[in-house]
This record gives C-alpha cells, sequence and structure tokens, in this order.
C-alpha cells in the first residue's frame, strides 16, 4: 500500500466532509464532553482539556475534577465543574486521564468508566493505569464503544511493556499493535504523529512542529478529539481532523513568530477553533 495514501497533509486528503453548523440547530446537537483528571497539582491539565473542547464547538463541556481540595468554580464561565464521582458517566463522550494522577480514587472512577456505554477518549494517566491493572485491561479491550488512546511514546512503552525505544524504532507497527490489542483507533504522538485503526489501516500526520513539545499540548489534544466525537464524526475520522488541526495550530503560530520558541498548550485553542472554520 503505498505510504503517500497514508500521509495526512492537508485538508484534502481527508476522505470525508467537514459539516457546517446546522441553522436550525441548539447545544444539544454539539454533544456533551466531560474532561476527567485534573487531580491535585495537575487542574491545568484538566482545565486545558476543557477549553480545547469548547474551542472545538461542543455542545456542553464539563469537568470532574478527581481531588476535591480545589475549588468547583469554574475556571472559564462556560465550563461546568464537578468532582470526578458526581458525573453522568452515561451521557455524552468522556474524556479520561488529563492530569487524572494514578490514585486508587482515579483508579476507581476509571471503572466506572470503562463499565460505562460513553464513548471515550483515553490520554495520560487513564492509559498509565491500564497498562498496570490487567482487569482495566480486558475491560478497555471489551467495550464495544468508540475508543479513541493517544499515548505519547512513553505512555505506548508502558501498555505495551516495552522501551520507548523499541516503540520509537518502528511507529508503525507500535500503533498498529496497539489499535488490535485495545480495538481502538490509536494516536501514537510525537512528530509525525501515527494513527492506527484496528483494521490495520494507518495514517501519518504531517502538521505541526517542535513548538508542540510543552507541557500540556497533549491534553489539548484530548479535548479536541472529545469535542470532534461528541458532534458525531466517526472515530477514525475524529483522530485524523484533531491530529492535522492541533499539528496546524503550532504552524500557524509559528508563521505568526509566536513559536516555535515559547508556544504555550493554552495558545493552541484559538487556532484549532480558527482551522475548523476555515474547512
Ligand atoms: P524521556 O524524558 O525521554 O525519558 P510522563 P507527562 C517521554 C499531566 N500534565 N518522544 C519522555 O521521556 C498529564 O496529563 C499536566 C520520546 C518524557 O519525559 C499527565 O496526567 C499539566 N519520548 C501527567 O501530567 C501539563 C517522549 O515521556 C516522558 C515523547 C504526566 O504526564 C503537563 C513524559 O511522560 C502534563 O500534560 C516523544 N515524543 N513524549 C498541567 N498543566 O496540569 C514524551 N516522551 O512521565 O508520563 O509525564 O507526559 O508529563
Ligand atoms: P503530550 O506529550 O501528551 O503533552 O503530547 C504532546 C503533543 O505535542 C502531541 O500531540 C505530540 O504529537 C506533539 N509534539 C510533541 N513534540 C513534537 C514535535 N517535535 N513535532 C511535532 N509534534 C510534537
Ligand atoms: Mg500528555
Amino acid at each position: 500500500y503505498p505510504i503517500s495514501k497514508c500521509l495526512l497533509n492537508c485538508p484534502e486528503s481527508f476522505e470525508f466532509v467537514v459539516p457546517d453548523r446546522r441553522q436550525n440547530s441548539h447545544k444539544g446537537s454539539y454533544g456533551e464532553v466531560s474532561i476527567i483528571g485534573g487531580a491535585d497539582g495537575m487542574s491545568g491539565a484538566g482545565i486545558l482539556a476543557a477549553r480545547s473542547a469548547l474551542f472545538a464547538g461542543a455542545g456542553k463541556v464539563f469537568i470532574g475534577f478527581v481531588h476535591s481540595t480545589i475549588s468547583y468554580d469554574a475556571p472559564y464561565p462556560e465550563i461546568m465543574c464537578r468532582n470526578a464521582n458526581d458525573i453522568q458517566y452515561a451521557t455524552g463522550v468522556i474524556v479520561a486521564g488529563p492530569g487524572m494522577g494514578n490514585s486508587q480514587t482515579a483508579k476507581e472512577i476509571l471503572h466506572r468508566i470503562l463499565d460505562s456505554d460513553a464513548p471515550l477518549v483515553l490520554d495520560a494517566d487513564a492509559l498509565n493505569l491500564i497498562a498496570s491493572d490487567v482487569e482495566l485491561q480486558i475491560k478497555l479491550s471489551n467495550k464495544i464503544t468508540a475508543k479513541i488512546l493517544t499515548p505519547h511514546p512513553l505512555e505506548a512503552a508502558r501498555l505495551l511493556g516495552v522501551s520507548t525505544k523499541e516503540i520509537q524504532s518502528n511507529r508503525l507497527s507500535a500503533a498498529n499493535q496497539l489499535s488490535t490489542k485495545f480495538n481502538a483507533i490509536v494516536i501514537l504522538k510525537g512528530a509525525g504523529s501515527v494513527i492506527g485503526h484496528p483494521d490495520g489501516s494507518i495514517r501519518i500526520n504531517t502538521s505541526g512542529n517542535p513548538g508542540l513539545a510543552t507541557g500540556g499540548t497533549g491534553d489539548v489534544l484530548a479535548g479536541l478529539c472529545g469535542a470532534l466525537l461528541a458532534q458525531g464524526y466517526d472515530y477514525f475520522h475524529t483522530a485524523q481532523l484533531a491530529t492535522w488541526l492541533h499539528g496546524n495550530a503550532a504552524d500557524t503560530l509559528v508563521n505568526k513568530r509566536v513559536g516555535p520558541i515559547g508556544i504555550c498548550a493554552s495558545e493552541l485553542p484559538v487556532e484549532i477553533r480558527a482551522g475548523l472554520n476555515s474547512l
């Protein structure tokens, strides 16, 4: 299969249409996203993901904070903040992991999430918890709703029980192994993110730059995936569009000389929104 067919290098390479916002629509038409994460000391990760989901057009955005010591007052007035134990796991898309930590509470919440029927985006500590718990791995593999996993190379290494070096030496194979193992779409992040489909299809993203090598950018990608899934995109299309838009946002910032040095994760959602509205 020619590798050129796998390259995501411009919106024209998408094999799907990005629909317009419908005239006769309302917030219920664009889905709900709940970000589960933001444990003590990492509330920023949850907030970055939630803000990203908001800027990417989700109808309603919640954060379920995993610990209770921070204020539940919204850091952005549009975002609804709860304790993770009080989130309704039956409605909307769940994005679990950004800043979730590896506490026993986090693990119990992840069990509840994997027992629910919610479409899932799993990132960061949700993946680390799964890597260390066989029961969670079985639940994830058996879950039949849409699943997108967004590991960076070390998270992928933990999930496959190998070294980061082994992941990086054959990224296509690693993405493929993970998507087969968990019957999920996998976005193996890093320069040239690789997207694997359980049927063996692969896409390689060409947007993005080393300005993205800074804390919180992955959390923004996870929230973006959640927003697109909530708006009805198929899970493979969600992964492709999100990965491309995320890298394209960083490229736009470089073109404006806001980077590559010093790009901040919180600057990406505005550019992601511009990218989405221009498609
Ligand atoms: P090294 O250094 O090369 O050995 P961790 P985390 C590797 C939250 N955050 N290519 C690399 O390893 C997250 O959401 C909170 C090769 C790197 O040091 C998580 O919940 C923030 N290697 C939690 O923190 C903002 C690569 O992985 C190591 C690689 C921990 O997540 C920050 C890091 O992995 C953060 O998002 C690549 N492309 N990429 C907040 N504001 O609240 C990564 N690695 O140890 O799992 O830590 O990713 O920071
Ligand atoms: P995380 O490590 O979870 O914060 O995710 C980092 C995000 O930045 C992922 O989307 C990576 O693909 C992206 N990224 C990191 N480094 C680079 C790079 N050198 N070139 C392009 N994208 C990168
Ligand atoms: Mg991350």
